[in-house]
């Protein structure tokens, strides 16, 4: 005798078959052992006319229902199928989960290069750039470095030959603007420098953004406003700056600023070697003998120009006590930025 609890096992195992069917041909068969003229469940509906008149009506309806699940499961199930038919393309499983999307991002020197220029641009300057491969007369002469001035010993400079060199600064970049332009000027010169030095602070090449305005009445007090301004903005709008003297062939006065230590705001530790300062960049007032050279009249026009090095301002801002880890390209040190 059918009851309840066997029509609904019967409707389990019919389910079972019906959704694991791998192909058409497996689902007809499930279709034909369950639903077929000689099927189980068109059997069970057969035999309903022999119950017991109270048993009919509940039986009944249970094994109709039933039924009409079983066709919407085989009527899914052949779906399914077309739908995983359509898909296949020969040699491409569409099925098959897809590859992450790694996303690349900028490296730390670049951001803190695109950084700094970006706070000169709302400044008003302008970016200009020029050949890394340069004449000795760009890159020394014109910038009244004399012959025997030390940073062009050969320890510092790469000598591509007797006039040609890999510029050990972007000063060069300036001087073929002044060449090019007419005063007033407000130019950042960024760029990759060149220098026979290796150590935990030096790499043989590094980045540097040199910054130069021009105009008729610019004064030291404009260098200083501009370049605290600059410190205030790459470091936090509390630290404090001073001046230094110094000496640059290419600028007179010639400065050194320093800004309150990064780590210990100025009381004194490891990183600032307990002075609570730290230098960051050499600035001037554009020697009258570089304007010669450029052919600016000395008595007309005034500047100030200023020299910073990249990777010293990001191992400041990210808290990093050795240069050569931004160029050995490990990923998970990289990433972090
Ligand atoms: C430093 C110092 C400096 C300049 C760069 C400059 C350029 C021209 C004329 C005059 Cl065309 N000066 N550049 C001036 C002072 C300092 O760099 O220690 N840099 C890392």
């Amino acid at each position: 005798m059918i009851d309840e609890k066997r029509l609904e096992d019967l409707k389990e195992e019919a389910l079972k078959e019906i959704r694991g069917a791998q192909d058409e041909k497996g689902l007809e068969a499930a279709r034909v052992k369950f639903l077929g003229r000689k099927g189980e469940l068109t059997q069970v509906l057969k035999s309903i006319a022999k119950l017991p008149p109270e048993l009919k009506p509940v039986i009944g309806r249970l094994a109709n229902q039933i039924k009409r699940e079983l066709e919407a499961a085989l009527k899914e199930a052949q779906a399914e199928l077309k739908r995983r038919k359509e898909a296949f393309l020969p040699g491409v499983d569409l099925t098959l989960p897809g590859r992450p999307y790694l996303l690349g991002k900028l490296h730390p020197i670049t951001q803190v290069m695109q950084e700094i220029c970006e706070i000169f641009l709302r400044m008003g300057f302008s970016i200009a750039t020029g050949p890394e491969i340069e004449l000795d007369y760009y890159n020394f002469e014109a910038l009244n470095i004399p012959p025997d001035h030390p940073a062009r010993d050969m320890q510092a400079t790469f000598y591509v030959d007797e006039k040609v060199v890999l510029r050990t600064h972007t000063s060069p970049i300036q001087i073929r603007t002044m060449e090019r332009e007419k005063p007033p000027l407000r130019i950042i010169a960024p760029g990759k420098v060149y220098r026979c030095d290796s150590d935990v602070t030096h790499t043989p090449m590094f980045h540097q953004i040199e910054g130069l305005m021009v105009d008729r009445e610019v004064s030291f007090a404009d260098l200083k406003g501009i370049l605290t301004l600059f410190a205030q903005e790459t470091f936090g709008e509390k630290t404090r700056v001073r001046f230094r003297p110094s000496y640059f062939p290419f600028t007179e006065p010639s400065v050194e600023m320093d800004i309150s230590c990064v780590i210990c705001d100025g009381d004194g530790c490891r990183v600032c070697g307990h002075t609570g300062w730290l230098e960051i960049l050499g600035a001037g007032m554009v020697h009258p003998n570089v304007f010669r050279s450029v052919g600016y009249d000395p008595e007309e026009w005034v500047g100030f120009a200023f020299g910073l090095g990249v990777e010293r301002i990001a191992m400041l801002k990210f808290g990093i006590d050795d240069i050569r880890l931004f160029y050995e390209n490990h990923l998970r040190f990289l990433e972090q930025f």
